[in-house]
């Protein structure tokens, strides 16, 4: 049994090495790690070093175990380690780490993620969700030949220049939402409208009828905490986008193949022309996509003129650990993620309920925030009305009960099916305790 499922037990928790690794780290880079959000600026200390995992399960370089909720940010469904995504890509480093040249998994993983999502007729590999991001707006540019991109304020669509403009994920938690460095010129085809707010949206588009070339919107805003959309949004942005012949991208890089077998795409009835992957494509490997109609996916290089390329694109341990991943997540693997992730909503409520705080969970499938607010959380205005300082707390307070939070309020946690019910219970329980500390 882990230490943090042991009921009753006060865990002393040492962190002697993880300070150790932390100050090596700091000196040789920035921040002490290689991506803003896994540092812990906005809850305050230094963050665990991780030394390994299992389940849903990490361990830190000085032994402490925790229940993990962040997942890799999203691409660990079936909990770290998982046997056969192992099996697999151990058979895969015997054939061959890279060749830069076609090889037979990436046409694999194509037709599996073709055959999942509604209206895909073709997809391109890269190595990140930013990757597939930046790739799929050129390609919208260059199919209207117009060049002014819809996003939404919060929304986070990766670090390319054009969408750090009012983002989300750890741009939001460290007040860095337009970031320097990003030119004027970067900038100035970037709208941003009110995510669920179609009115917003309209606007821009009666402002500039004949230079939208389209709207990325991520189809359950995931970078400031989750957030759902409202019945009728994403039906309402195709409409708009039909209206004025402009595209509409669907950012799945956390919805795609988490909130359902077929994505967003399939849980909302709404086809976007183009849309990006990332993270559960890849097992927990670096990896990315995008895709569409075949009409539009044939103006990328060499078919068509849209450059893109990459070294390491398609390759075959990533496309190896998409394979196996996917292989696994069939209609009752859904089912099951969602059982027990209601039950963690369920159980974080009454938790909430009892040690009287307010609080919203807010929750697709596997995705969700637990948000301190007596408000429903529609918009990333919203978000940051939610008490961001008490979240510090919890964060810590949880922490200390070994349960491995994202350090941030404007971050989703993320279920995996390795995510057992013991494991949520225990959970449910340590979040009473930890919420009955920071009220009392
Ligand atoms: N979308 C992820 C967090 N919101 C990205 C993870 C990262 O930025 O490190």
């Amino acid at each position: 049994m882990i230490k943090s499922l042991a009921a009753n037990e006060h865990v002393v928790r040492v962190y002697d090495q993880s300070r150790k690794w932390f100050e090596r780290a700091e000196r040789v880079l920035p921040g002490g790690v290689n991506s803003p959000v896994r540092a812990f600026r906005s809850v305050g200390g230094d963050p665990p070093v991780i030394a390994g995992a299992a389940g849903a399960v990490l361990v830190d370089v000085d032994g402490n175990e925790y229940i993990d909720y962040i997942g890799s940010w999203g691409p660990m469904i079936l909990g770290h380690r998982e046997a056969t995504v192992v099996a697999a890509l151990r058979a895969a480093v015997d054939t061959g780490l890279s060749y830069g040249a076609p090889s037979t998994p990436e046409v694999l993983l194509a037709e599996e993620i073709i055959s999942r999502a509604p209206g895909l007729d073709m997809i391109r590999f890269v190595n990140s969700g930013t990757e597939a991001t930046m790739s799929a707006i050129r390609l919208a540019r260059a199919a209207t030949k117009r060049d002014v991109i819809i996003k939404f304020s919060g929304g986070y669509h990766g670090h390319a220049d054009s969408f750090l403009v009012q983002a989300g994920s750890g741009a939001a938690t460290f007040g860095l939402p337009d970031s320097p460095g990003v030119t004027a010129g970067a900038a100035q085809d970037t709208r941003c409208a009110i995510y669920n707010d179609l009115g917003s949206v309209r606007r821009l588009f009666e402002a500039e009828p004949q230079r939208i070339a389209g709207i990325i919107v991520e189809p359950v805003a995931g970078n400031v905490g989750c957030i759902p959309p409202a019945p009728g949004f994403l039906a309402g942005l195709r409409a708009l986008c039909n209206r004025s012949a402009s595209l509409l991208i669907f950012d799945e890089v956390m919805t795609g193949f988490r909130v359902s077998r077929g994505g967003a795409i399939e849980l909302y009835s709404v086809r976007p022309d183009l849309v990006t992957f990332g993270k559960v494509i890849g097992g927990g490997l670096p990896v990315g996509a995008y895709g569409g109609r075949a009409e539009l996916m044939r103006l990328v290089a060499p078919s068509g003129p849209v450059y893109q390329a990459g070294t390491l694109s398609g390759n075959p341990l990533a496309m190896t650990g998409g394979l196996a991943t996917l292989a696994m997540l069939d209609k009752a693997a859904y089912s099951e993620l969602e059982r027990r992730s209601a039950r963690l909503e369920e159980g974080l409520l009454m938790a909430c309920k009892s040690t009287h705080v307010r609080a919203r969970v807010q929750r697709v499938g596997s995705m969700l925030t637990l948000f301190f607010a007596d408000h429903d959380v529609r918009n990333y205005a919203d978000a940051q009305r939610a008490d961001h300082g008490r979240f510090k707390k919890f964060f810590h307070a949880m922490l200390r009960r070994g349960v491995h939070l994202p350090p941030s309020g404007y971050e989703c946690w993320f279920v995996s099916l390795a995510h057992d019910d013991q494991i949520i219970e225990r959970t449910v329980e340590l979040a009473g305790e930890a919420l009955s500390e920071i009220t009392q």
